[in-house]
């Protein structure tokens, strides 16, 4: 059987400090069925971002010119992930403040055919470090959501997420400088199933955050008033297209994943 390849892309502004310790720490095998390669998008870093993520292991660097926003990186990471033929893909920040080890418990919906759109959620798992106004800024931006898709969710900010490929085909960010809302409401109201994964995070220790209370106001409000009041057309889903057996067998210990699946083992 032919292995599902998966790309792993990490939007990145600036992060030599945390984009080689996240690289590495991705895992590549923890399926015999999967084949795992890593995508990075920098939107016009000027440090050595690129040269840190080469010597790492990524396998593919797109990089921008100039500085274009976290949108746009996004959506890039999108579009290059479905041109190279991923089965799936998946999104994940290159500071180091979410758990790449993981990234086959945010896949597992995905295998398991319950689910076509997974986000990692800090708040049904656990968070150290966030201050209190950014933790209420996700509380109230996620209940903006909650309200628009009619449906509960506890995390919509996340910087984790995992797409099959017919939602990276379909997936459209409608503004540049941000996608964490407009793309889930855009995915959700074209049908596809969306799954929230406890995820363990922890706030950077190095560079800094790039959102401030002002962009977010003035670019987030207006771009999720326009994502919701364009018409979308459902999209006919295959739900069991990613499939997998035993993915519930492996096993993670402690931060560092120590990812075994039960067939590659001879017993
Ligand atoms: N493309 C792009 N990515 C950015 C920009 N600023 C930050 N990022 C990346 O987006 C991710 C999240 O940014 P961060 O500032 O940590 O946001 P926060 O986690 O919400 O505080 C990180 O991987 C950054 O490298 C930007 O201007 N453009
Ligand atoms: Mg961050």
């Amino acid at each position: 059987m032919k292995k599902q390849q998966v790309i792993v892309f990490l939007p990145a502004y600036n992060e030599e400090e945390s984009i080689g310790d996240v690289i590495e720490s991705i895992p590549r095998h923890f399926h015999h069925q999967v084949e795992v390669k890593v995508l990075v998008i920098d939107d016009g870093s000027r440090d050595h971002t690129v040269n840190v993520a080469r010597k790492a292991g990524a396998d593919y660097i797109v990089s921008f010119e100039k500085n274009r926003g976290l949108g746009a990186a996004v959506r890039a990471g999108l579009k290059e992930s479905y041109e190279r033929g991923a089965d799936i893909a998946v999104m994940i920040d290159a500071d180091g403040e979410y758990p790449s080890y993981q990234i086959p418990d945010l896949l597992a919906p995905i295998f398991k055919g319950e689910a076509d759109y997974t986000m990692g959620s800090r708040f049904l798992g656990t968070i150290k470090g966030m201050k209190l106004h950014r933790r209420l800024g996700n509380y109230c931006f996620t209940f903006i959501q909650s309200l628009l898709l009619r449906r509960w969710i506890y995390d919509g900010q996340s910087g984790m997420r995992a797409f099959t490929r017919q939602a990276l085909e379909h997936a459209e960010i409608v503004h540049d400088y941000n996608y964490a809302q407009v793309l889930t409401l855009n995915l959700v109201r074209k049908g596809f199933r969306v799954k929230e994964v406890p995820i363990q995070y922890q706030v950077r220790s190095t560079g800094e955050s790039f959102i401030t209370f002002k962009g977010y106001l003035s670019s987030v409000i207006p771009a999720i008033w326009k994502e919701v009041k364009r018409p979308v057309q459902k999209i006919n889903i295959d739900g069991n297209a990613h499939q997998l057996n035993n993915m519930d067998t492996y096993k993670i210990k402690g931060n560092h994943a120590e990812i075994v699946f039960f067939e590659e083992r001879n017993y």
